[in-house]
């Protein structure tokens, strides 16, 4: 049997293992996301009851900050290497990916190459073939599969470990996470335009954070769901303009599951739909974003083409432009953008 082979038929065990499989409850996880749910709702209830408009305003802003700390930089940054970039922007990812919480970039990018890599089997952190509600947010409310520590260790996550940014945000995130996600957006509210403290605690705070985590997990749920499979019809994953529009361009997720390591995270679409996508382009303008990854047209058209076929070459999933499974003859077709070096 050749290692594709093989492959193809580890991923299948995976995937027939989905079904009855347990893990034990967190449920010091299951009140704390719960408080914060209520909380959110408290908080719409105050918006149009006692809020001030400028915490309002404050809370979008603070959500549209953090989201491009996940989308540009725990995603398609340090997770997929879709493109490069200079400290000075890492150090402004680093801090809009504190504000998100949503665990250290480490953590984040070592499920989330994992959920590329074994995308829907247990080695899946979130496998959408457990349900709506285990992707969206069950999968942080029990303890992890086996799976997905032994499939992990397989990860390479030298580049990160590399990364002295990401490693003082690992080193440091118990002290850095309260403070910019929970103490100063509380703080600033209230010191800045004398908004009460409950105000600014409900809604810039648990209305903010609670709102960003479900649209994050969209990604997860709905995406894995609800949409078309023009890329790969095999696949799970689907474009969702509704998840695209709210998680700033990351609703494109079945083109995103078969090129993981395009900048854009699409192929088609503008700004409007892919903020993610205006913000690397301005950087890359002014040259600290740099070797943006780019599917060719004719690659996209050839794996359209293919969609119809059971395509056993690929599946060696990848989880983006370092992996060694990265098929050669995409990255010798990719478009480098602003090429350094
Ligand atoms: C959150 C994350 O919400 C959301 C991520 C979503 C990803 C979306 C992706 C979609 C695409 C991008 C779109 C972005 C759109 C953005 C739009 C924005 C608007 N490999 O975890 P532990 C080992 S977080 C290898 O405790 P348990 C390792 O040794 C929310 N090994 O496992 C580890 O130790 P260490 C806030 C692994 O006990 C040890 O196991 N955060 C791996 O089973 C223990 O790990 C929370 O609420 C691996 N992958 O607990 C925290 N994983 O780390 C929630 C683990 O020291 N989490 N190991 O190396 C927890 O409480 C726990 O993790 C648990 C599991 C209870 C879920
Ligand atoms: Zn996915
Ligand atoms: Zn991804």
């Amino acid at each position: 049997m050749d290692e594709s082979e093989e492959k193809t038929i580890n991923r299948k065990i995976f995937t027939k293992q989905n079904k009855n499989e347990h893990q034990a409850i967190v449920w010091r996880n299951v009140i704390l996301f719960a408080y914060l749910h209520l909380a959110a709702l408290y908080g719409v209830f105050l918006i149009f009851t006692s809020a001030k408009m400028h915490t309002t305003v404050f809370a979008i802003f603070m959500y549209q900050v953090s989201s491009i700390g996940i989308t540009a930089g725990a995603h398609r940054l340090w997770s997929h290497r879709a493109y490069k970039a200079k400290w000075p922007l890492r150090v402004i990812l680093i801090i809009f990916n504190t504000i998100a919480f949503q665990n250290h970039v480490y953590e984040w990018a070592r499920d989330h190459r994992l959920h590329h890599k074994y995308s829907e089997t247990n080695a899946d952190p979130h496998n959408a073939n457990r349900g709506f509600f285990f992707s969206h947010v069950g999968w942080l409310l029990c303890r992890k599969h086996p799976d997905i520590m032994e499939k992990g260790r397989g990860i390479d996550m030298s580049d990160l470990l590399a990364d002295p940014i990401v490693a003082f945000q690992k080193k440091y995130y118990k002290f850095l996470m309260p403070l910019l996600c929970f103490i100063l957006p509380t703080m600033l509210p209230v010191y800045c335009w004398s908004e009460s403290w409950a105000n600014s605690w409900f809604v810039a705070t648990m209305f903010r954070y609670t709102f960003s985590l479900n649209v994050t997990w969209l990604v997860n749920s709905a995406a894995h769901m609800w949409g078309g499979r023009p890329y790969d019809r095999f696949i799970n994953p689907a474009e969702n303009i509704s998840v695209a529009l709210l998680a700033l361009g990351e609703g494109w997720h079945n083109y995103h599951h078969v090129f993981p390591w395009d900048y854009k995270a699409a192929e088609l679409g503008d700004y409007k739909l892919n903020m993610t996508t205006a913000f690397i382009d301005f950087f890359a303008e002014i040259g600290w974003a740099y070797d943006l990854k780019t599917v060719s047209a004719a690659t996209v058209r050839k794996r359209v083409e293919r969609t119809g076929i059971d395509d056993v070459d690929n599946k060696n999933l990848s989880w983006g432009w370092d992996d060694k499974d990265l098929p050669q003859s995409e990255r010798e077709a990719a478009t480098i953008i602003n090429k350094q070096g």
